[in-house]
């Protein structure tokens, strides 16, 4: 069994001019999840469950275990000094990391620490998500905020940890997705997928239809699609909605399917951010051979306004992607002017 450093180590030999940096941020990243691991798995043992008593920048109130991520991978990553800066769910502002070392780091890390919290008190399982871009501004120089106003096709790496009935690491810097199991007995993450490609068609649809009256046009005929009986295209399809990001894209990541949180007339961004959970997703679904849009563009081509932006998501098999977006481009193009005018920008 394969280490991820033996790993990560290999692959950085195959990439030429590799300094080594990301190759320590990965591993940083390895020992926060690690932690996480730890009082996640017994979550319900210790003082760790519960309202932390802050409220984000969404509106959500925080968890303590939300707090506790946030706190282990932001000093993971000012500990290594590769990452000049973060941006997370968890913090309004960027935290610009203001040691020596870091000023010289390369990188900027943009984090969703625990997603899926409100998930943390009925055992269903939650992630880390996190996406590491190259700084735009001058090394030794403090970073700004438009070192994370950069399309999600500019990224260099992307992962998730996803915290479920074993505890995965699932990365990938550009060149495939792989994928590796947590293995208590020596505290190690092991290569369990190695080269994970995502179906090209699924028999899984994954939405909140609790929403239904609210969705366009396009994603309602869509769902109606999936429902129809077609053994001949294996209609219906079973519908699996977990309600954590993380869990219901790495299901379908593996045995294929589709996940969307669309915008509705109420919230024509829908919920989920475009910088810390639909880009790096988007990143790593296209290195799984999957798609990733908004209904209308390619989420890795859109260029974010602001660090907390919206965007509506259909991510996973690629042919159920683009079956869902033909029928937003059919029943709901009124939504492509809708979303654009709502600062979508595609570059
Ligand atoms: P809803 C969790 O709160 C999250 O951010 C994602 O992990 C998940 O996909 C989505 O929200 C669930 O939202 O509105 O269906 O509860």
């Amino acid at each position: 069994m394969k280490t991820l450093i033996e790993f990560i180590n290999e692959k950085q030999a195959e990439v030429p001019f590799a300094t080594g940096d990301l190759t320590r941020l990965l591993n940083d990243i390895g020992i926060a999840a690690k932690i996480v691991h730890r009082d996640v798995n017994k979550a319900g043992l210790t003082n760790i469950l519960g309202y932390e008593g802050g409220m984000n920048v969404q509106g959500e109130e925080q968890k303590k275990l939300d707090v506790f991520a946030n706190k282990h991978f932001t000093e993971a990553l000012q500990h290594g000094s590769q990452v000049a800066a973060i941006a997370s769910e968890e913090n309004d502002k960027i935290v610009v990391f203001d040691n020596p070392n870091s000023k010289n780091g390369k990188y900027v890390a943009a984090l969703d620490p625990l997603d899926g919290s409100s998930n943390i008190e009925v055992n269903v399982p939650i992630g880390t998500i996190f996406s590491i871009y190259r700084r735009k501004s001058e090394i030794g120089e403090e970073a700004d905020e438009n070192d994370f106003l950069q399309p999600g096709r500019e990224m260099v790496a992307a992962g998730y940890v996803i915290y479920g009935s074993s505890t995965m690491l699932v990365y990938s810097t550009g060149n495939g997705l792989n994928a590796f199991t947590y293995d208590n007995s020596v505290g190690l993450f092991l290569l369990s997928h190695n080269g994970m490609k995502i179906p090209e068609q699924g028999g899984i649809y994954s939405i909140n239809e609790a929403n239904y009256i609210y969705f366009p046009e396009g994603v309602k005929r869509y769902i109606k699609h999936c429902q129809v009986d077609d053994p001949t295209t294996k209609r219906p399809y079973k519908s699996r909605y977990v309600g954590s990001l993380v869990s219901d894209f790495h299901r379908n990541a593996l045995v294929g399917g589709i996940f969307m949180y669309p915008g509705n007339l109420k919230k024509p961004l829908g919920k989920l951010r475009l910088l810390y959970e639909c880009a790096p997703m988007a990143f790593l679904a296209e290195k799984g051979g999957g798609k990733a849009s908004d209904g209308f563009h390619r989420i890795l081509d859109i260029q974010p306004q602001s660090i907390h932006q919206r965007s509506p998501l259909f991510i996973g098999s690629k042919k159920m992607v683009e079956k869902a977006e033909k029928y937003m481009q059919d029943y709901s193009g009124e939504f492509h002017d809708t979303i654009e005018n709502e600062g979508v920008v595609e570059v």
